[in-house]
């Protein structure tokens, strides 16, 4: 059979993700040849093909020397982010409509889960993150000394960004201090890795403001935790997804309470013997 009349069924069957790479359409079994036991680097992107153009041929095909693969997660981009994608030989999941880098997430979470990688590692299309610095931020995963690495640009760099986003991540951080008691210094980075039997733990619900989220998340259900100096970069190419400034700073701070909030709920269930949902993961796993 030709790789182009390979069956895409089962490739609906996560949110309606169509998957793909050079060759043509894979199913999610065929996903596994790729990502099984390796170190996936999910890369949400809408929109983003002149930066994935030049971010892609960086990409490292091993890290520690444990194999690594690109899976970007497409949701309706206009211009031909998939194009730019399957050309330099990474693995493309196609949404059928735009849903937010939080829930394009989400689906690169549960094929990876589902294909069996062993370490997934986030970052953004727009050349923020440093490929170079991969290697740093998965350490503490790989040597087995915390279940997240998180990486962090206060312990690291970040070339000078607008006041009232300087000050917003410093409120953040200060909000998820006071609520869950961990100092973190960058909730805002989605620069991190983490072990992949971590996600379907985790209750993901923000299809924007989701970088906080995974964080309280993952603090509150006891998973340890490692920042790692990184560097963060101005935007290469096009315009930041994010809303303007004051319905960036509420939506941000409403998705730390609101998880923050889910996770008292929980520890009151869970006293009570009765365990909490999860609706992703459920959801995955029922395809
Ligand atoms: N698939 C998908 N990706 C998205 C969406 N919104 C944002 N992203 C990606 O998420 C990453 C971060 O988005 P940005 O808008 O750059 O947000 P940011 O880096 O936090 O903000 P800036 O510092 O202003 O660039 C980029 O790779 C975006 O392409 C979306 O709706 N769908
Ligand atoms: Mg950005």
């Amino acid at each position: 059979m030709s790789p182009l009349s390979r069956p895409v069924s089962l490739a609906t069957a996560i949110d309606g993700a169509l998957l793909s790479d050079a060759r043509g359409p894979l199913s999610v079994d065929e996903l596994a040849e790729g990502f099984a036991g390796r170190i996936a680097i999910v890369i949400p992107a809408y929109n983003e093909s002149q930066n994935l153009a030049e971010l892609l041929p960086h990409m490292p095909s091993q890290l520690a020397g444990v194999p690594a693969a690109v899976l970007v997660v497409d949701d309706g981009s206009a211009d031909d982010t998939a194009g730019a994608t399957l050309r330099a030989g990474a693995v493309l999941a196609c949404l059928p409509e735009n849903r937010g880098g939080g829930a394009a997430l989400r689906v690169g979470y549960a094929l990876m889960v589902q294909a069996g990688a062993d370490v997934v590692v986030t970052m953004d299309a727009d050349g923020q993150h440093r490929p170079e610095e991969l290697a740093r931020l998965v350490e503490p995963v790989l040597a087995g000394r915390a279940q997240l690495a998180q990486g962090s640009r206060i312990l690291g760099s970040a070339e000078p960004g607008t006041f009232a986003r300087e000050l917003g991540i410093d409120l953040f951080n200060r909000l998820v201090r006071l609520l869950t008691g961990v100092v973190v210094t960058d909730c805002s980075n989605s620069f991190r890795a983490m072990r992949s039997e971590l996600l379907p733990e985790l209750e993901l619900l923000q299809p924007q403001f989701h970088a906080a989220e995974f964080l309280i998340e993952a603090i509150t259900r006891g998973f340890s935790l490692e920042e790692v100096p990184v560097s963060v970069l101005r935007r290469q190419h096009g315009r930041s997804k994010k809303p303007a400034t004051l319905r960036y700073g509420l939506g941000f701070s409403w998705a730390i309470i609101g998880a923050w909030s889910r996770s008292v709920v929980r520890r009151g269930t869970v006293r009570r013997g009765i365990r909490s949902a999860k609706p992703w993961a459920a959801q995955h796993r029922s395809t």
